[in-house]
């Protein structure tokens, strides 16, 4: 398909020039290149750093990882064919099943012909005047398209906190996002462990399995709700195959793209005994259902009180160590207001002779010494390897990672230097023709995200589809456009308990220097299509295009 309004002599000594380079080769970049290439006709690269597919699976192969929406809902709905040719094995997949079933994915779709891997990008630049995004790679190959996509994920830029001495530890020391594929053996070793976010609580039970000892530091106590995870029973799996459009449909219905609807009730409106027996039932389900057991838990504080008393009370007769159970209860905002993990015998590990837990709220790390880590009060704890779960610089990070420049040599850095301002997490101002796969502004991470991916892929799909049929070759968003959607992410996340947890990597609150705002929009999935299926609708309200 010809290329409308690009300046091919501006391009011609660039080594390669696409319709459209697409960052990543995780959900979203699979997908983009599929919809670009094979609905669209166009030419397409993909930019990978990795050596394979996979995305967030492809790093984050840290002990006891695995997906907190169910399988069933964890995976393309595009394809009936690929739908029922599929089976999961498990309740929530861990990366080497899900990276099967994306290599399998990009194999069947014949995908891999048009990814270059182990290619990082450094830079996009926008040359205005022919009308092409200039992108190059960490070992200095420019390539140009017309669009760029960025499908880089939210949670790609590991946080290895500054604490000083790492340098000088004298054992070994790894991220959970950038976790070595041949594996760690603990056998032995002194473990100690930072951070107790998702990741945290799901590796420390299978650490503390092989360890000789392991110390957890906790900065904020935090909830978690037992996975339940188990094998499908084959009659649950012919279900599946037979029920995509009512799987998918309920999904589509659902705040948060997961496919189970909130509860109707509200936790006032029934007596203490039958809350606590719907919140028994719920514990005993597992998993994020938890969260829909009544509808207004991340909207009342009253209701998502109720939530708390229930959970820490779990905390508490579950740890048999009070000082213990009184550190790990001692959670200091209300649930769900953080992602709420999910867990396979979080608590329970604590139970075990070679577990122990540092409060480093109450004795703050002071440093890494050679020999381990050392608290403020001058606590020395002896380590061989230590494991920073210590999260993401996430949403913007992987973006901002990279020199992103728009017109005017316009840097995305200084455009987001109070916060991410796009239009409706699709597009920036002054950055013409970039699109974002469930970035900031988005309900991304508060989504089951392939329903988010497919959403946002589908729309852009769509948008390039309408620019080049009508013969236009650029959109932006118009600047009372992004003030506007700007405005509505906040109000979105302050009608809800979110924004309460200060701390919260939602609100960049885990970088220091990182501007405070809510990044994801909050508003619901369901909520957030119509909105982006209207402003297309309404012939890309908000947007300016043109030739
Ligand atoms: P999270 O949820 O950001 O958790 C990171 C944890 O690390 C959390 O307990 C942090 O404490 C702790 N942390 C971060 N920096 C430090 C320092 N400097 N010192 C001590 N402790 C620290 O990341 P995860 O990887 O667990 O989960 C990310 C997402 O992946 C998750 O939401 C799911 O969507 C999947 P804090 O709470 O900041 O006090």
């Amino acid at each position: 398909m010809a290329t409308t309004s690009i300046d091919k002599n501006a391009v011609k000594s660039e080594s390669s020039h696409f319709d459209a380079l697409v960052i990543g080769a995780g959900f979203s970049g699979l997908y983009q290149l599929l919809c670009l290439r094979d609905r669209l006709g166009l030419s397409v690269k993909v930019l990978e750093a990795g050596a394979g597919v996979g995305g967030t699976w492809y790093w984050n192969r840290y002990p006891g990882a695995r997906c907190d929406s169910e399988s069933h809902s964890y995976c393309y709905t595009f394809s009936e064919d690929l739908w029922k040719e599929w089976e999961w094995s498990e309740k929530y997949p861990g990366p080497p099943e899900i990276m099967r079933y994306l290599n399998h994915v990009a194999d069947k779709f014949d995908l891999k012909r048009d990814i270059r891997f182990n290619t990082k990008v450094e830079s996009a630049h926008y040359d205005e005047k022919a009308n092409v995004w200039r992108v190059t790679t960490a070992i200095g190959e420019t390539c140009t398209a017309q669009f760029l996509i960025t499908a880089v994920g939210c949670l790609s830029t590991a946080n290895v906190p500054d604490i000083p001495g790492l340098d000088a530890f004298q054992g070994k020391w790894y991220h959970t996002g950038h976790w070595p594929h041949e594996g760690v053996d603990f056998n032995g070793k002194r473990v100690g462990q930072i951070g107790t976010g998702s990741t945290g609580i799901q590796a420390a039970p299978v650490i503390a399995e092989t360890a000789r000892h392991l110390t957890m530091f906790q900065r904020t106590a935090n909830y978690s709700v037992p996975a339940r995870n188990g094998p499908l029973t084959p009659e649950f799996s012919h279900w599946i195959r037979d029920n995509k459009d009512e799987i998918q449909k309920t999904m589509r219905a659902a705040v948060n793209g997961h496919p189970f609807l909130l509860s109707e009730t509200l936790a006032l409106s029934v007596t203490p005994q039958e809350r606590e027996a719907i919140y028994e039932k719920a514990w005993e389900t597992g998993g994020l259902r938890f969260r829909g057991a009544f509808r207004d838990l991340v909207t009342s504080n009253e209701a998502n009180a109720t939530a708390v008393t229930f959970l820490k009370r779990k905390i508490r007769e579950i740890v048999k160590d009070p000082v213990t159970a009184e550190k790990l209860a001692n959670i200091d905002h209300p649930y769900a207001a953080k992602r709420p993990p999910i867990d396979t015998d979080y608590f329970e590990t604590f139970n075990r002779d070679n577990v122990d837990l540092v409060d480093i709220r109450a004795d703050p790390i002071e440093c890494i010494t050679p020999a381990g880590i050392r608290t403020k009060s001058g606590a020395d704890y002896p380590l061989d390897i230590i494991v920073f779960a210590t999260g993401f610089d996430g949403m913007t990070g992987s973006l901002l990672k990279m020199d992103i420049r728009g017109r005017d040599d316009l840097s995305l850095k200084k455009a987001w230097a109070a916060g991410p301002r796009n239009y409706i997490g699709l597009q920036v101002a002054g950055f013409p023709n970039m699109f974002m796969v469930t970035g900031p502004g988005s309900p991304s991470v508060l989504c089951n995200m392939p329903v988010a991916i497919e959403q946002h892929v589908e729309w852009i799909t769509d948008c390039i589809a309408h620019l080049r049929n009508a013969g236009l070759a650029r959109i932006e968003p118009e600047e009372e456009a992004v003030d506007s959607w700007v405005a509505q992410v906040n109000a979105a996340a302050n009608a809800t308990v979110l924004p309460q947890a200060k701390h919260s990597w939602y609100l960049g609150a885990n970088i220091p220097g990182k501007p405070r705002v809510f990044m994801p929009y909050a508003g619901g999935m369901a909520h957030y299509r119509k909105i982006c299926a209207d402003v297309a609708a309404n012939n890309y309200q908000g947007f300016k295009l043109s030739a």
